[in-house]
């Protein structure tokens, strides 16, 4: 497949569980390059800017309050088809309604709105994400 770079997250709630050792080790068994990586609290802004597809929808004000609420692990993979390769390793949203067996989310996660990860959808989201994230990537 095409290499792709694809930004990530791990949520405040993974941060706060404990799990960063665990989904970034998932990220390596896969065979998907970590290229770049931090520790960071995300400002108001940047998470209204991040999540700007979901404004207006009825779950954005807690979305915002939720991805503001601690540190989150913040990183860009790169490998054959990236983005579709991590989200499949996520799995679906929720974690209960779309369990896909064996994800990060149907294994470790209840809540379809504290789900653990992010991971970018599409080429032109990557980009988006990974300028937004990492100015000096792009
Ligand atoms: P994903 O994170 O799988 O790309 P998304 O882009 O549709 O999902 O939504 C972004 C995040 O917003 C999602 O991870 C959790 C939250 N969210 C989405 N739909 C929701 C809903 N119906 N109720 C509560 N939170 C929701
Ligand atoms: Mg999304």
């Amino acid at each position: 497949g095409v290499t792709e770079r694809t930004l990530i997250l791990i949520k405040p709630d993974g941060v706060k569980r404990r799990y960063i050792g665990e989904i970034l080790g998932r990220i390596e068994r896969k065979g998907l390059d970590i290229v770049a990586l931090k520790l960071e609290t995300v400002t108001r802004e940047l998470a209204g800017t991040h999540y700007a597809e979901h404004e207006g929808k009825p779950f954005f004000p807690d979305l915002l309050e939720f991805i503001t609420s601690g540190p989150v692990v913040a990183a860009v993979l790169e490998g054959p088809r990236a983005i579709a390769a991590f989200r499949q390793i996520a799995g679906g949203t929720d974690p209960v309604e779309k369990a896909v067996p064996g994800s990060i989310r149907a294994d470790l996660a209840l809540d379809g709105g504290q789900n653990l990860v992010h991971g970018s959808d599409s080429v032109e989201s990557a980009d988006r994400e990974i300028a937004l994230w990492f100015p000096e990537l792009a």
